[in-house]
């Protein structure tokens, strides 16, 4: 057999997971910029470690010369939703992507595992430049809920402590655990809209605060100090009250101040 130069052997699904973090980071954040709700909540991204592979190889009955070929999950991405409802636009976002081919999906939500995991999976082929050229490898995307993710992560140290040995009690309690992040899901998913109100006006209050604060600051530079400390008096007033509607006409005849000053172009 020849020698197995991991190094060589993992760099480009290094490469894959470093960039497929990159650009579903850039997914969320472009969701975030134009002020709409990410279904993607967290992105991570991890390389399966060498012990892992071997593991799983010999698990699977796979040789060392085609564990790329057969070990689907040497790079990893994990999607973390805050909604089940959030998995399918996530699965559709993946299934329009240009850069990524899907190999096989597994829907591990509508019938969970036998342990219990709830999880969407997908394989994609994923085309990195190397120095040697193009090179396409296969990736998992894991898209799942932060409840989910919660089950899956305690479940996993405790089959790596149990390994086939995990005491039926402890099974049992899994699945019942399982059966409850169920419920928390669909619980959530009925005050879902809700939940996204709440943030949405938490996201709009905190943009209207640092606009204000930020005309308020450029105006100290151009206008009369002594009105530009009234200015922030009345604006502590108005925060203290508590009341989104008077806020954001608060930081609308703030940003008409300004605009007499120019003050919003100022660069610091
Ligand atoms: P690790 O350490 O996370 O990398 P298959 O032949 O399709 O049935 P395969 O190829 O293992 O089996 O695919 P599957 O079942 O889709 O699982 C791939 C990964 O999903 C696993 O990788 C786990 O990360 C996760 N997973 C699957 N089943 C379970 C489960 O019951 N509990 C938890 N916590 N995670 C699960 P690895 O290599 O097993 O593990």
């Amino acid at each position: 057999m020849e020698v197995q130069l991991w190094r060589e052997i993992l760099a480009p699904y290094q490469l894959a997971v470093d960039e497929l973090v990159v650009k579903f980071n850039h997914v969320k954040q472009q969701y975030q910029n134009e002020k709409v709700y990410s279904p993607i909540e967290i992105v991570t991204g991890r390389v399966k470690r060498i012990p892992s592979i071997l593991e799983k190889a010999q698990r699977k009955g796979v040789s060392i010369e085609n564990l790329t070929d057969k070990i689907e999950d040497i790079a990893g991405i994990r999607l973390i939703c805050q909604f089940v409802e959030d998995i399918e636009t996530v699965v559709q976002i993946i299934r329009q992507r240009e850069d990524l081919e899907i190999k096989q999906e597994k829907d591990y939500i509508t019938k969970s595992k036998p342990s219990g995991y709830r999880s969407y999976h997908i394989i994609a082929y994923y085309t990195v430049q190397t120095i040697h050229g193009p090179k396409r490898i296969e990736v998992e995307i894991q898209i799942r809920t932060l409840a989910m993710n919660f089950w899956s992560t305690i479940e996993h140290s405790l089959q790596y402590k149990y390994k086939e040995h995990m005491p039926d009690e402890l099974r049992m309690r899994l699945l019942r655990a399982a059966d409850a992040v169920d419920m928390l899901d669909n619980e959530m998913a009925s005050v879902r809209d809700e939940i996204m109100d709440a943030q949405n006006s938490n996201k709009q209050k905190a943009t209207i605060i640092s606009d204000i604060l930020n005309n308020i600051e450029n105006l100290y530079y151009v206008a009369n100090k002594r009105e530009v400390a009234k200015i922030q008096d009345e604006f502590f007033k108005i925060y203290r009250k508590d009341d989104m509607q008077m806020l954001a006409r608060f930081n609308k005849q703030l940003d008409i101040i300004a605009e007499t000053y120019r003050a919003q172009t100022i660069q610091r």
